[in-house]
């Protein structure tokens, strides 16, 4: 009870930070983007771990404006990546969406507001939507979906291949990317289900005109394995952790 008061404050308090961990194209080590995630140092108890405080912020409602606020961080952030070097090809910004944001009909007013404060063009924000929320309730999904693609923004399946669901909803909502799931990667190169599983979603993603990340490389010999099965993009330890705004900047203008 006291930690969930003390997330209330948080944001007041600038305690909460976005780390961005770059997203790089498995042929060419090339930057295209990073994803934001939320960090919490909490002045007495130190780090308090995003798997505590995101579903904490679910439960009590906080992911609200905490989701806010790191959209607006996240945007702003990517178009100073962009002002770094404005002959680059654009580097996207990917940003996780909690379930209680997908249902709140402000979001995509708000939504609208950072897109026009920051002046980011919209194809270079891409939103993460866990493969269970998307699956909740497909009218609330459907609408959310369409008007966020109405405005030119992205979205990723995240977590894609651990929420046992049907397939067939790939081909009814707009999605533009799906994120194998580390889970699938962990054994991508020994040639058994992981490999099965990774491949087929490649396969899948292909025949639907969909990108994929592989999240969770943590080896050259995943980065390699996903690379021939034709998966286009990745994140991971392999290449780089989540990074403070200043060395993300950094590792992009060695990268881009
Ligand atoms: O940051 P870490 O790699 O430990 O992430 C732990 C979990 O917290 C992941 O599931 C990630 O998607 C989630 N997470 C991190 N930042 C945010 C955020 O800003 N919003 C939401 N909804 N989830 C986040
Ligand atoms: O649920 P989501 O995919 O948004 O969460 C991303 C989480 O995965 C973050 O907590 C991030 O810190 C973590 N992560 C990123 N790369 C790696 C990796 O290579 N290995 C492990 N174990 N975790 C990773
Ligand atoms: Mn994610
Ligand atoms: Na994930």
């Amino acid at each position: 009870v006291e930690l969930e008061a003390e997330l209330r404050d948080a944001l007041r308090r600038e305690e909460l930070t976005v780390s961005y961990q770059p997203i790089v194209e498995l042929a060419t080590g090339r930057v295209t983007g990073f994803e934001a995630l939320a960090r919490w140092t909490h002045a007495r108890r130190g780090i308090v771990p995003p798997g505590v405080f995101v579903p904490l912020a679910e439960e009590t409602g906080a992911i609200l404006p905490l989701g806010r606020w790191v959209l607006a961080r996240a945007c702003s952030e990517a178009v100073r990546w962009r002002a770094d070097a404005p002959d680059a090809p654009p580097v996207g910004v990917s940003v996780n969406v909690s379930g209680r944001q997908v249902e709140d009909p402000s979001f995509v007013d708000d939504l609208r507001a950072v897109l026009t404060a920051t002046g980011l063009e919209p194809s270079s924000l891409t939103l993460e939507i866990t493969e269970s929320v998307i699956m909740r309730d497909s009218e609330t999904t459907l609408r959310f979906l369409r008007e966020v693609k109405s405005l030119g923004v992205r979205v990723a399946i995240d977590d894609f291949g651990t929420g046992y669901s049907s397939l067939a909803y790939l081909q009814r909502f707009p999605v533009d990317v799906l994120k194998i799931d580390k889970a699938f990667v962990d054994q991508v190169a020994q040639g058994g289900n992981d490999a099965a599983i990774a491949r087929t979603i490649v396969s899948l993603a292909e025949t639907l005109g969909l990108r994929t990340v592989a999240e969770g490389i943590e080896r050259p010999d995943q980065h390699a394995g996903l690379r021939l099965l034709g998966c286009q993009l990745g994140q991971g330890f392999h290449y780089a952790r989540p990074l403070g705004a200043h060395d993300a900047a950094a590792f992009l203008r060695q990268r881009r």
